[in-house]
């Protein structure tokens, strides 16, 4: 008889608002833990690093009415089944080996014990990698023991509180080779009923591999939880709009993984679409289907008739740490019409790219239309830079027809009149290198290189 090992699903389905710049706001985060109810989440960690009682100053007290808001939507959660799992980044700050600051800490969660909630984080990333205070030197070999003993006093006197309490913590390493002293030290040390998260091979990780989350899970002494950058865009990446589908998890993650939190965008309402098709992976990995995912949740935030025109513009937003490329559906339409370029046929190549550019204007059209408007305006300046390039392409492919058709009247009349016809050329390549030079303004990154790099190959065979 054979024994059949079943991969359990993942106890963790959620999101982590850990990313900096402008957090959402309250009423993005009622938004959010509603539709995470819909879409078969279970659990939200609340950690935007701008919050200022989150991390810089996480000693202070929550003010009375932002007390009230993160009440409100923590029984939000509860009623729509997500655990709402508080969390403070001390790490900047904390003195480690000082018990008045255990205290603050523990005023600070127990603040929010006081309005139902059990699970709590603390946030270690992002953080000098030594100690700093000279007290906490002369207490602790490193920065390891002194998270250990830390997290670990803090935990039971959470457990002191309530039973049903949880801890999960970030450590200051969580990312890249887990057989470091630094998270051997983490794994041994810590109370095994606390989560540890992790990113994966780099910050924000292409691929999820179960082979990766194996060696993770052995450093750590502990299942894996997922601490996933994607679809974030702040930092260096906040030009990009994440909006295209989840790839590059292993079906296998189960395994060795508790569970995946995602972090979203800025943008709440555009970050629903490849938080829709996460789900969908976090539900049944081992069914997953990138593609199909993508479409049902593109039909659940902005209506199926919009799934074409929707598809093409995540294409051009294509890049991410998910897709470093440029976009594949501009380059394969580019690169057909270069081809037939340059086989001599002008025409055609015109034709490729023309017809692709006022299908991008027809899309940016559409979604403008779309009757999502929060959706509509936080990716406003994506569609903008789309349309721009749309534009940008069938001036490039109107340059293109016109040098054709010079091309074939070449021989023909005197050379006055060659000179006329070519005046019509020379204004619509001077308007395309306006528009080309305008593009060096773009604050948004859509379509990568591919119509800069098309526009300025047609101006220099067009001369
Ligand atoms: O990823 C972690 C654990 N920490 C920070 C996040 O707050 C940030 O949003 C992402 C993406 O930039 N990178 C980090 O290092």
């Amino acid at each position: 008889m054979g024994v059949f090992i079943m991969a359990q699903g993942f106890v963790w389905r959620g999101i982590v608002e850990g990313f900096y710049g402008k957090p959402w706001t309250h009423d993005e985060r009622m938004s959010m833990v509603s539709f995470m109810s819909e879409i078969g989440m279970n659990a939200y960690i609340y950690a935007p690093k701008d919050d200022p009682y989150h991390r810089q100053r996480w000693r202070a007290p929550y003010p009375e009415d932002l007390l009230a808001r993160l009440s409100e939507l923590a029984s939000h959660a509860r009623k729509h089944g997500i655990t709402f799992i508080f969390a403070v980044s001390p790490g900047l700050s904390l003195r480690y080996s000082d018990r008045r600051d255990q205290d603050a800490l523990i005023a600070k969660l127990k603040a929010m014990y006081d309005a139902g909630v059990r699970a709590f984080a603390l946030l270690y990333d992002d953080i000098p990698a030594e100690l700093r205070h000279e007290e906490d030197r002369k207490a602790f070999n490193d920065l390891a023991s002194a998270q250990v003993s830390f997290t670990n006093a803090v935990y039971a006197r959470l457990k002191g509180l309530s039973a049903q309490t949880s801890l999960m913590i970030c450590p200051t390493q969580y990312c890249g080779d887990p057989s470091t002293e630094y998270v051997r030290k983490i794994g041994t040390g810590l109370d095994p009923a606390i989560d540890v998260m992790w990113t994966g091979p780099v910050v924000c990780s292409k691929e999820l591999t179960l082979e990766h989350t194996r060696t993770v899970a052995e450093s750590l002494r502990r299942s894996v939880t997922y601490w996933d950058n994607y679809p974030v865009n702040d930092g260096p990446m906040k030009a990009e709009l994440h909006i295209g589908p989840y790839t590059g998890r292993s079906p296998y993650l189960p395994e060795a993984a508790r569970g995946v939190f995602l972090n979203p965008m800025n943008q709440a309402e555009a970050s629903k679409i490849p938080l829709a098709a996460a789900a969908r992976y976090l539900e049944n990995p081992a069914q997953y289907d990138p593609r199909s995912a993508w479409e049902d949740a593109v039909a659940r935030i902005l209506g199926r008739d919009a799934l074409g025109a929707c598809a093409l513009f995540a294409d051009a937003c294509a890049i991410s740490p998910l897709h470093p490329d440029d976009p594949p559906g501009i380059t394969a339409a580019l690169d057909r019409a270069r081809k037939r370029a340059e086989a001599g046929k002008l025409a055609e190549a015109a034709g490729i790219l023309s017809s692709y550019m006022l299908e991008m204007k027809a899309s940016a059209a559409m979604l403008r239309g779309n009757p999502n408007r929060k959706f509509v305006e936080e990716v406003k300046p994506w569609l903008d830079e789309f349309s721009s390039w749309a534009e940008i392409g069938l001036q490039a492919a109107k340059l293109i027809q016109m040098a054709e058709a010079y091309i074939a009247a070449s021989g023909a009349g005197s050379r006055i009149a060659r000179v006329l016809r070519g005046l019509p050329i020379l204004r619509t390549r001077s308007r395309l290198t306006r528009m080309l030079a305008r593009s060096l303004r773009f604050k948004t990154r859509a379509c990568g290189n591919t119509v800069l790099h098309l526009g300025l190959d047609v101006l220099r065979r067009v001369s």
